[in-house]
């Protein structure tokens, strides 16, 4: 196995482990708790370590009640064979969920049970009304920068390593988008956990290896 021994031009980012995303919440993502301790224990051995707070208003573009009823559509809702419902929108096809880490409520709250004292930045991403962002990098109009890229590059970070959830939407794009922006970009696939549609998992493993991410395990990482 190769070892990977953080240093201090790398940083860990802990995507998205909200209340909301975690068992009981409003988009649990299955098995998400049980990434928890891993999370904290690989913290511990990175000197950077960043959070991101999936941070919606009300009435968000990406929830599905927000769309019933609309007097002037912001898309065009279809329904998939899988019996979801999409909305196309003018930049691209946005998945609709159930409403989530709505600003300032408990389910927005990063998870109680995260030890990471030394994180030194929290980037709040999704709170423009009409756009989602899955990404911490690019929001999903693939144009407006969340401006952790420049923040990074500005502390001379040249090494993301990717953790939280969930593997297939915010974990994944947000690794695709480093490698895209020209970091080097590592998921540590056993600190994630994934929603798990129909094709989401298939298509973001095809994404990550056509962006040069690397999948390594948590065991492959020593203190540097
Ligand atoms: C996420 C769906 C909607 C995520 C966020 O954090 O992966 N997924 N909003
Ligand atoms: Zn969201």
């Amino acid at each position: 196995m190769t070892f990977w021994s953080p240093t201090s031009t790398d940083a860990l980012l802990v995507i998205d482990m909200q209340r909301d995303f975690l068992p009981g919440g409003a988009l649990a993502v299955n098995g998400g708790d049980t990434i928890l301790p891993g999370i904290n224990a690989a913290s511990a051995r990175f000197e950077h370590v960043i959070l991101t707070q999936d941070w919606h208003p009300r009435g968000h573009i990406s929830f599905a009640g927000a769309h019933a009823g609309e007097s002037a559509p912001r898309g065009t809702l279809v329904s998939t064979p899988e019996g979801r419902s999409i909305l196309h929108l003018p930049y691209g096809i946005q998945e609709l969920w159930p409403d989530h880490c709505i600003q300032g409520t408990a389910g927005a709250e990063l998870h109680h049970g995260l030890t990471i004292p030394h994180a030194e930045l929290i980037l709040r991403k999704g709170f423009r009304k009409q756009i989602d962002s899955y990404s911490a990098f690019m929001e999903n109009d693939r144009q407006t920068p969340t401006g952790l890229a420049g923040y990074l590059r500005e502390r001379g970070i040249t090494r993301l390593f990717f953790s939280g959830l969930a593997y297939d939407f915010c974990v994944g794009f947000s690794a695709v988008a480093a490698a895209q922006l020209g970091f080097q970009s590592i998921v540590i696939e056993d600190l994630t956990r994934a929603v798990d549609l129909p094709g989401s998992i298939q298509a973001i493993n095809a994404a990550l290896a056509a962006a040069g991410v690397l999948r390594i395990s948590s065991a492959a990482l020593r203190s540097g």
